[in-house]
């Protein structure tokens, strides 16, 4: 941002005037209290893809490596004080069980560093998993799964936040190849017994994506399949959304009202969707901030009982670019975007619906959405909060990248 003082306050002073001194002041508050998680996975070599396995310079090695970084990006933020884990990466000698020792040393680890573990992720995408998952026909298969689910429910309750988020592989490319109804229940089975055998205080969180790897079908591919399977579980459960796993044009704050409404624990995978799955960093475009104006309106974001607020992640680990700066991108443009969600004068925008003012109610909406300025309270938020104004330009100072280029060769 590399804004001064005068610019800060300057913008203060008109955004007060447009939309009132006390919504600015409430958006300077939500700021600082929305925390979000980093995921673990988006600080090392994963998802290098194509262009020979192009990976960032100075992506960590290992997991001590990851929360270094984790821990340094907490340090610019001040928000993000968790690391999410995926059980085969962070938890495993051989990627195929993991271990309850290695998760206590991991946590131990994040703490001497002043940061802590979020949630867990069960892996049931790596060796062995070709014929499914939870759906496999092999009976060992799915009981090496509900295993390794069971122990996250025990490391996500005595060594993280209690939260375990669930996102299974399992699909199909051809039809015919599999029987839909069959493999459903298969899923369902195992996750009722996984379920019966995890601690009852954690939140289970069932993430759904549209495709891939099942191009022609993936066994949760939409929010109403999460919604009945975590109703099918019971209150501990509840829905994931992740932006990039759904259709193009989908209205997820539409979703995200309705989960709100019928109570429905959730949480969220921030990222951008351009393609599929392409896992961009977050971007503060105008569907992110309407989808926070409903996380606002449905009082699960900011809200003093903390019980009621959902869980806010990350999702992301683009290709190309340094991921360190796109992870501080990524929290930047969530701040702004729920900046622009508190700026939203909802009593008058109700008159106008009510009035049927559908121009005017349009117009105030975006008034907020697209046309506010937030980088002044999202900077307002950062000096309150003892951080940099701004968080990239601080990394690039900080020296930090050429020593990580030069330690990880
Ligand atoms: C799957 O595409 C996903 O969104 C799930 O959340 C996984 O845990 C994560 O990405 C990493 O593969
Ligand atoms: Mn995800």
């Amino acid at each position: 941002m590399g804004k001064s003082m005068k610019w800060i306050e300057n913008g203060i002073e008109m955004l007060s005037e447009e939309f009132g001194e006390k919504a600015v002041r409430n958006a300077i508050d939500a700021v600082k209290k929305f925390q979000v998680e980093i995921p673990g996975w988006a600080l090392g070599t994963f998802g290098g893809g194509r262009f020979g396995g192009y990976i960032y310079p100075g992506a960590a090695r290992n997991i001590e490596e990851k929360l270094d970084d984790a821990a340094f990006i907490f340090k610019l933020t001040g928000v993000t004080k968790r690391f999410a884990t995926h059980m085969l990466w962070d938890f495993s000698v051989d990627g195929m069980v993991a271990n309850y020792n290695i998760a206590q040393r991991v946590a131990r680890e994040a703490k001497d560093r002043g940061i802590e573990l979020g949630a867990v992720n069960p892996t049931y995408f790596l060796a062995g998993s070709h014929m499914g998952s939870f759906t496999s026909p092999d009976k060992n298969t799915q009981q090496r799964y509900i295993e390794q689910t069971i122990l996250a429910g025990k490391i996500a309750k005595e060594l993280c936040n209690g939260i375990v988020t669930l996102w299974f592989p399992d699909g199909s490319m051809y039809p015919g190849q599999v029987d839909l109804k069959k493999t459903y229940q298969r899923l369902k089975n195992c996750l009722v017994k996984s379920y019966e055998n995890m601690p009852k205080d954690i939140l289970i969180l069932i993430e759904y994506k549209v495709f891939e790897p099942g191009t022609y079908s993936t066994t949760i591919p939409d929010w109403g399949t999460s919604f009945a399977l975590a109703k099918q579980l019971g209150p501990n459960a509840g829905v994931l959304v992740d932006l990039g796993h759904h259709h193009h044009g989908t209205n997820i704050e539409q979703i995200v009202m309705t989960l709100i409404s019928e109570n429905m624990a959730g949480g969220f995978h921030f990222n951008t969707r351009y393609a599929a799955d392409d896992d961009h960093a977050v971007e503060p475009n105008q569907q992110m901030a309407r989808i926070f104006y409903e996380l606002v309106k449905g009082n699960v974001v900011v809200n003093k009982d903390e019980k009621k607020n959902w869980a806010y992640m990350i999702d992301q680990c683009g290709g190309r670019e340094n991921r360190i700066q796109a992870l501080l991108h990524s929290v930047d443009s969530l701040q702004l975007s729920l900046a622009k969600a508190m700026l939203v004068n909802s009593k008058k925008l109700e008159q106008y619906q009510d009035a049927d003012e559908i121009i005017l109610a349009n117009r105030l909406f975006n008034d907020a959405i697209i046309n506010a300025d937030a980088r002044p309270i999202v900077a307002k938020a950062r000096i309150e909060m003892n951080v940099p104004v701004d968080p990239i330009e601080a990394y690039i100072e900080s020296g930090y990248q050429k020593k990580i280029e030069k330690e990880r060769k």
